[in-house]
Order: structure tokens, then C-alpha cells, then sequence
């Protein structure tokens, strides 16, 4: 247990430095039973928890903002054997996201999930918040690699099913209904996962468009053509030059172009010639920058992978991650920077992020920590076009206001009625998701 200022200081404040919160200690158990003894002595004392992993979350919802206890998994570091006939492996919730990379690969296989947390997110956090990243248009999200949960609910009571069976029907099944519950319901302490072929060859390129309409037909045109696209990630001109501005990075292009996407593809061949002519018959496409090797492939995702780390350089942003429809996607990045401005001149509207899923990043810099306006504005249209408020993220604290956006009345009260079946004293992360 850390009690001191210097030891709690970084649990108190999430990565973006928008949100900043104090608890009066820090808890790390070191296993199932030790948190189960920490539920049950906050349940008899009403003491509220906040779970935390790698506190890389990006909506408020894993630190202490009402003066909650921090329970972090990072000590659950266990890591099991993997299964090379199943393609499984188990792992504690504390395992980092690369961690369980390297033990896949290792293997000969590779786990499904990606995003640039990765040396710090846990998978018990990317479990809570359903973490998407930048594979998601070929193996889908955590979700759809969560196999089987270990987890302690509110109530006390431990939910266990790490046998990794690929068929269970028995009733409701808690790795779905854990992955995107932001540690409301339970604290995830282990997990059975899902792997993944590991393609001997890759191809990655950068592609400039003259319009965002050009991108986004683009990516679709490539998602029906090539099987093996793993990722499409899209960036406009002024996040890229914020990028070579705060990393001192050379542009790609001679020229700049005002669109950008970042498309991979994967295969047991060599996709290149493949993704060439693929990316070759896209209209409005401007100029081409391929990776030649893994140095290659590398400078190439910083571009779009370093946007994050580049706009924290100009103050905590307020971060918005929504989805729209395919078809609407071009319309509310053309809209979206005017509605902003005409809300605070003074801000500014960033955009990026996973175009294959229609999943924009909306980051907005030069408004106050808590004027809300900017947001309010952003997810009223997003809603309006018939997205979602939140596409990867989660609705934390953040969003929490504005879940009935997105969710009926109904679902919102079916949502309470399971906090409250598997959370009865509501210690468990009570200032998250719900207004
Ligand atoms: P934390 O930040 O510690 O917690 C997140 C939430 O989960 C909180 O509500 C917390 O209470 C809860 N929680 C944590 N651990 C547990 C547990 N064991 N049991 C129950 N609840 C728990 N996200 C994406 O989806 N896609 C991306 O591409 C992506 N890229 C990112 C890039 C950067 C540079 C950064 C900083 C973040 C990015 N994120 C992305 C957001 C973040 O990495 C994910 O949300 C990740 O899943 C959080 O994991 P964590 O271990 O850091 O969780
Ligand atoms: C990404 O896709 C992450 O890079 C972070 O989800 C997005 O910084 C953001 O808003
Ligand atoms: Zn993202």
C-alpha cells in the first residue's frame, strides 16, 4: 500500500494531464485472494476503488476523482504457457500489451490487438475499456480475443472460466460482458486469449490524397480487394507537420498533400505488389511512400502513431473517439473544425485515427480544462450522423454526461440493473460511465 505524496503523485493523474484527481492510497495486491480481501474490506467500509493498469486510459476513468482508493493490477504479472495447438495463452491483468506480444511471438504466432500504449497498457485495462487499436478491420477489437476472464466482482465473489473453450453456451458470458465495462463491474485478474498467425511478410505504405472523399472511397475500394489489409489509418496535413514539428522529423512527401493514409497488409507471401496495385487504382491519389524494410516501416507509423504524444505538447486536449457510418465519415471532417470554432474561436480541431472502421479521433486543443461546450457541440452531431460517442476509449468520466446520446432509456436502466446485481455497495469505480 503507498501512502505518500511521491508514491501516489502518478496514480493520481491520468496521461493526458487533463484529469487530476487524490486518493488516499495506492493498493497493489499480488493476487486473486489478496484482492478479494481489498473488495470485501471496502464493501464493509463503503470505501469506493478505482482499478488501475498502465493509467494510459484516455477518458478519466482510471484515476481518483472523488477521492477513491486506486487499486492497481500491475503486480498480476503471471504469464502461463502458450498453448500452440489452441492458439491460447492465460495471462494476469498487469501483463503489458507488448508483453504478451513478445510472448507470442515467440511462439511463432502474434496476439491480434495493437495500438502505441502498448509498453505500458495492461490487458486488464484494455479488457475494462474494449480496447480497438490499429487491427482491428482484420481481427476486430479485445473483445474478439477474450477467450475466458478470471475477474472479482463487486459482490465479492470470484467469476472464473480460463479453460478456453472456443464453444460455451452456458448462459451469459462474462469475457463479453467484462470487455467495455470500465471496471464497474468487476476486476479483471487474469485472462484467456485468443492468438493469431504471424505473417511472414508485411507491406506498408503511405498514400497522399487530395481530398478526404478520395481517402475514404479509397479504403474502402482496398478493404473489398485485399484480404490481407490489416490496417488504414488516416491523418490530415496539419497533424502530420505537427508531428515533424515536435519530434524534429523530416515530412515523407516533397510536397505536402492534404490527406493522408498509413495502410498495411500482412500475408504468408509478399503483399507488396498486391497492395500496389490496390493503392494504383485509387482515384485522387497523389503520391506514394513505401516502406522498404522494417526501419522503413517504422518511420512510417511514427507519422501517425506519435499524433497522440504531439498534441499533448500543446496542453491536456480534450479527447473525443467516435465512430461514424462509412458514408458520413468525409462529411463530419469537413463540418466538424467550423462547428468547433464557431463554439471557441480559440480552439483548435485535430483528426485523425482508424479510418478502415470508421473511427475518427476528434482532439481539440486551446479550451479550457473544463469548458465543455466544444465537446457538447462535437457529440451532438456525431450522434446527429448516427455514430457513436465513443468508438475505443470508453465513456470514463469524460463522456459520462452524455451516454443517453447513444443509449435509450431502457438500456440505460438495464445497465444500472446489472451495476447493480454485480456491484451492490457500488464501490467499484462509481463516478465511471454513468452520469
Ligand atoms: P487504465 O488506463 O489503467 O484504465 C482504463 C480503465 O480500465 C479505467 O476505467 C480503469 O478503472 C479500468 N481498469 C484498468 N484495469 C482494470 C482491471 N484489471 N479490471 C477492471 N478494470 C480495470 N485505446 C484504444 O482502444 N486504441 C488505441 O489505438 C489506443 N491508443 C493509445 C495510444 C496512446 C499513446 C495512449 C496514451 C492511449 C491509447 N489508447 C488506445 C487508450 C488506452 O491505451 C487503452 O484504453 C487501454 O486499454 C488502457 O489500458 P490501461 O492498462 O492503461 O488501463
Ligand atoms: C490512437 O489511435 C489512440 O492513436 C489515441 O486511440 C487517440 O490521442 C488520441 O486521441
Ligand atoms: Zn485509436
Amino acid at each position: 500500500m503507498l501512502t505518500s505524496p511521491d508514491q501516489r503523485a502518478t496514480y493520481e493523474v491520468d496521461w493526458t494531464g487533463r484529469f487530476r484527481g487524490h486518493t488516499p492510497a495506492v493498493v497493489r495486491p499480488a493476487s486473486t485472494d489478496e484482492l478479494v480481501a481489498i473488495i470485501d474490506a471496502c464493501r464493509r467500509t463503503h470505501v469506493a476503488i478505482v482499478p488501475q493498469g498502465g493509467n494510459t486510459g484516455l477518458v478519466g476513468g482510471g484515476v481518483p476523482l472523488g477521492d477513491e482508493i486506486v487499486v492497481s493490477l500491475r503486480r498480476l504479472t503471471t504469464v502461463g504457457a502458450v498453448d500452440t495447438s489452441a492458439r491460447q495463452v492465460t495471462v494476469g491483468a498487469g501483463v503489458t500489451l507488448a508483453d504478451v506480444q513478445n510472448l507470442a511471438a515467440a511462439a511463432g504466432l502474434r496476439y491480434a490487438v495493437d495500438l502505441s500504449a502498448r509498453d505500458s497498457a495492461t490487458i486488464g485495462g484494455m479488457i475494462a475499456t474494449n480496447a480497438g487499436g490499429i487491427n482491428m478491420i482484420r481481427y476486430g477489437g479485445t473483445r474478439e480475443q477474450v477467450i475466458g476472464v478470471e475477474a472479482v466482482l463487486g459482490s465479492g465473489q470470484i467469476v472464473s472460466r480460463l479453460g478456453g473453450l472456443l464453444k460455451d453456451n452456458t448462459g451469459y458470458h462474462f469475457p463479453s460482458l467484462l470487455c467495455g465495462s470500465e471496471g464497474t463491474l468487476g476486476i479483471v485478474t487474469a485472462a484467456r486469449l485468443r492468438l493469431v498467425t504471424q505473417h511472414a511478410h508485411r507491406a506498408t505504405a503511405l498514400v497522399a490524397f487530395r481530398t478526404v472523399v478520395d481517402a475514404v472511397a479509397a479504403v474502402s475500394m482496398w478493404r473489398s480487394h485485399l484480404d490481407t489489409l490489416e490496417a488504414a489509418e488516416l491523418f490530415l496535413d496539419a497533424g502530420l507537420q505537427l508531428v515533424c514539428r515536435a519530434f524534429d522529423l523530416s515530412p515523407p512527401f516533397t510536397s505536402p498533400w492534404p490527406v493522408y493514409v498509413l495502410v498495411e497488409a500482412a500475408d504468408h507471401v509478399d503483399p507488396t505488389e498486391a497492395l500496389g496495385r490496390a493503392v494504383e487504382a485509387s482515384s485522387g491519389m497523389a503520391d506514394v511512400a513505401v516502406a522498404g524494410d522494417e526501419k522503413g516501416r517504422r518511420a512510417l507509423w511514427r507519422y501517425r502513431e506519435d499524433h497522440t504524444l504531439a498534441i499533448n505538447t500543446l496542453g491536456p486536449p480534450h479527447k473525443l473517439d467516435v465512430t461514424l457510418p462509412i458514408d458520413r465519415l468525409a462529411e463530419f471532417m469537413k463540418v466538424v473544425p467550423k462547428a468547433v470554432s464557431e463554439v471557441d474561436r480559440a480552439a483548435q480541431t485535430w483528426l485523425f485515427g482508424h479510418v478502415g472502421d470508421g473511427n475518427i479521433h476528434v482532439n481539440i486543443t486551446g479550451v479550457g480544462r473544463d469548458d465543455e461546450r466544444t465537446d457538447e457541440r462535437v457529440l451532438t452531431y456525431v450522434c446527429e450522423l448516427g455514430g457513436s460517442i465513443s468508438a475505443e476509449h470508453g465513456i470514463g468520466t469524460a463522456k459520462k454526461q452524455w451516454l443517453h446520446l447513444n443509449r435509450s432509456p431502457a438500456e440505460l436502466s438495464a445497465m444500472r440493473a446489472i451495476k447493480v446485481a454485480l456491484d451492490p455497495v457500488n464501490i467499484l469505480n462509481p463516478n465511471v460511465l454513468f452520469a
